[in-house]
């Protein structure tokens, strides 16, 4: 074994430090020490809420609203799996559908200080989880130079997810401490989990084994879980698959691991609920017994994973 890759990686970093200082100058306080602050401040928002085993995610930016002054920034930090953006103003497509949403949320828009009268600023995605599919970023800073209340989403969940910051004048004290910040995300987060467990749950009571719920969402949370009494089926049984738990545009599939049927793979494709266009819901007829795995392609890394066992 060898040290050189580390190495060179750490080297990498050292030089991307060094460069940073002499583009922004010497680090940035942090938000705790006193109001009679004269250096600029970064502070600290959440993007994302999760339980560790990424089962429950929640849709808020913490705090959902800061007070910070000319001159400071704002830190976006990664928080959850799923993926979200910081966003601004208008997207460039309307984002209806899954090709316009991915085509505006993936790129970067905007440079490091915010521009509150550009139409449209975009973080990129958000995750803490990298994707095969497109770019994420697990940090986003943006310093604010311009007084004003500004109100940002997360284009990937629409505007229920939303952050708004006041800027005050220069040198202005503070309301509140990144420590109060802190703490009330604590909180929220605590409350988004249970909000998701309970989701989970109320879907759990009406799922059977013939009837699957392919997650549970609402405005609050999601619970990214197929969820069904783990009990098995007979032979030619139909299980039909559901998304009718969901109040928030999420695409799951249904896609089988090894089950073939007519020489092709089982496999839903993209399934969404029926107020966002469908198709809602898939159904499977089982004509071969033994137990058969299946995914969301989607949050498989998420653990939304689920088994048939055919007796
Ligand atoms: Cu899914």
């Amino acid at each position: 074994m060898s040290f050189h890759p580390e190495r060179r990686r750490l080297a990498v970093v050292a030089a991307l430090a060094a460069l940073l200082v002499g583009l922004f100058g010497t680090a940035p306080a942090q938000a705790s020490d006193t109001d009679h602050h004269s250096s600029a401040v970064t502070w600290k928002v959440l993007v994302g809420e999760q339980t560790p085993d990424m089962a429950i995610q929640g849709m808020s930016f913490l705090p959902g609203e800061i007070w910070i002054d000319q001159g400071d920034s704002i830190n976006f930090v990664a928080n959850s799996a799923e993926i979200h953006t910081v966003s601004f103003g208008t997207p460039p497509l309307p984002p209806t559908t899954i090709n316009n949403l991915e085509a505006d949320a993936v790129p970067r828009v905007g440079g490091p200080v915010f521009d509150p009268t550009a139409q449209w600023t975009n973080s990129g995605v958000i995750s803490t989880m990298p994707s095969p599919d497109f770019p994420t970023v697990t940090s986003y800073v943006q310093t604010f130079s311009v007084q004003g209340s500004f109100t940002f989403f997360c284009l990937v969940h629409g505007k229920m997810m939303s952050l708004t910051v006041h800027v005050q004048k220069a040198h202005s004290k503070y309301p509140h401490r990144q420590a109060y910040y802190d703490h009330q995300a604590e909180k929220r987060t605590a409350q988004i989990i249970a909000d998701g467990k309970d989701l989970w749950e109320d879907t759990a009571d009406k799922a059977t084994p013939t009837h699957v719920y392919i997650g549970a969402s609402d405005m609050v949370a999601m619970v990214m879980r197929f969820i069904w009494p783990k009990d098995s089926v007979r032979l030619g049984t139909t299980v039909t698959f559901d998304t009718s738990a969901n109040q928030v545009v999420v695409p799951h599939t249904v896609t089988f691991t090894s089950l073939q049927q007519n020489g092709k793979p089982v496999d839903s494709g993209t399934l969404l609920p029926a107020f966002a266009g469908g198709p809602a819901t898939f159904a499977v007829k089982f004509d071969q017994t033994g137990t058969w795995n299946y995914i969301c392609e989607f949050h498989d890394g998420m653990g939304m994973v689920g088994s048939v066992t055919v007796r």
